[in-house]
């Protein structure tokens, strides 16, 4: 079949049957898509065992809850930061912390408190480093916003993350900080590890069909809101990591790379209260005042609450 004969097929079959309302949206979407489907098919001569193995892949990858880290891995989640960068520019929208996805391992919930927060549980503390976060939170002029609501969320010392990883206590190295008067917000922690997709997934298993790793830099993640500024997803991604520039999800990004330096001296462990020496990173973010005419950067999707 040609393209003309494919969109007859699929028109006559999902379009010319409806009998009842119909949603647009989701019916241009389904027509397209069967069409490209249909037309690859065609181009690519797919085999109707290769057909039914994709819709056994999709059933598998989605009972084991990794359709989210399937569109990380394959660049989807990124593609759709780099179209919404380019939607921004044409609505002449600039500046502020660069975006870069969300992941799948967001959970809502998380405990709040203002300007500082303890993030671990202590439960890995003699056997990583403690890390301090610390940031000030400005608008594109550098005015601070105190109140900026700073969701924070990162991996233990083997790349998991709590909940998905019921071995943790609810809530280890997730926390809700707002700014305080001075824009600042702190968080004490420890160093998050680089994720690596589980080796026997569904996304593993696609990964090695196309000879790639699943392996992600170390790296931390924030949601930044504030009223009157638009919702930033947003991570750093850590520097000396093996993966800064190999991310099998396309996180890194210039503007994104944090560099965690040492501190060793006796009095700034001790004004900070600490122990021992720690690893100190300064990440700032800078908001974007909303407008109407931007592009909304809300992205409703399935995640989870605890
Ligand atoms: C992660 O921690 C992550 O950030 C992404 C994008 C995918 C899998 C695990
Ligand atoms: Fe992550």
């Amino acid at each position: 079949m040609n393209r003309q004969e494919i969109d007859t097929l699929v028109k006559q079959m999902n379009v010319d049957t409806a009998t009842a309302a119909v949603d647009q949206r989701v019916q241009t979407i389904v027509v397209r898509l069967l069409g490209d489907l249909f037309q690859a098919i065609e181009d690519l001569d797919i085999q109707p065992s290769e057909v039914w193995k994709g819709l056994e892949y999709f059933t598998d990858a989605g009972q084991a809850n990794e359709l989210g880290l399937l569109a990380a891995g394959l660049g989807l989640e990124h593609y759709l930061d780099l179209h919404a960068d380019e939607a921004d520019a044409k609505a002449g929208i600039s500046g502020g912390t660069p975006r870069t996805i969300e992941g799948p391992l967001y959970v809502a919930g998380a405990p709040e408190s203002v300007g500082f927060a303890r993030m671990d549980d202590g439960s890995e503390s003699d056997k990583i480093d403690t890390l301090i976060i610390e940031g000030t939170v400005t608008d594109t002029d550098g005015n601070v916003i105190e109140g900026a609501k700073v969701e924070v969320w990162h991996a233990n010392s083997l790349g998991n993350y709590s909940f998905f990883d019921k071995s943790q206590s609810d809530f280890n190295l997730r926390r809700t900080i707002l700014a305080d008067a001075e824009g600042k917000y702190v968080a004490l922690t420890t160093m998050p590890v680089g994720y690596g997709c589980p080796p026997e997934g569904t996304t593993q298993f696609v990964l090695n069909k196309l000879g790639r790793h699943g392996n992600r830099p170390s790296h931390v993640h924030y949601f930044v809101s504030a009223p009157g500024f638009r919702k930033l997803t947003t991570q750093f991604n850590i520097e000396g990591d093996q993966y800064l520039w190999d991310d099998f999800a396309f996180a890194t990004r210039d503007g994104l790379v944090a560099t965690a330096i040492d501190v060793s001296d006796q009095a700034e462990i001790q004004g900070r209260g600490l122990d021992k020496p720690f690893k100190h990173i300064t990440f700032n973010i800078e908001l974007v005042k909303d407008a109407t005419t931007a592009p909304s950067t809300e992205v409703d999707r399935r995640r989870a609450s605890a």
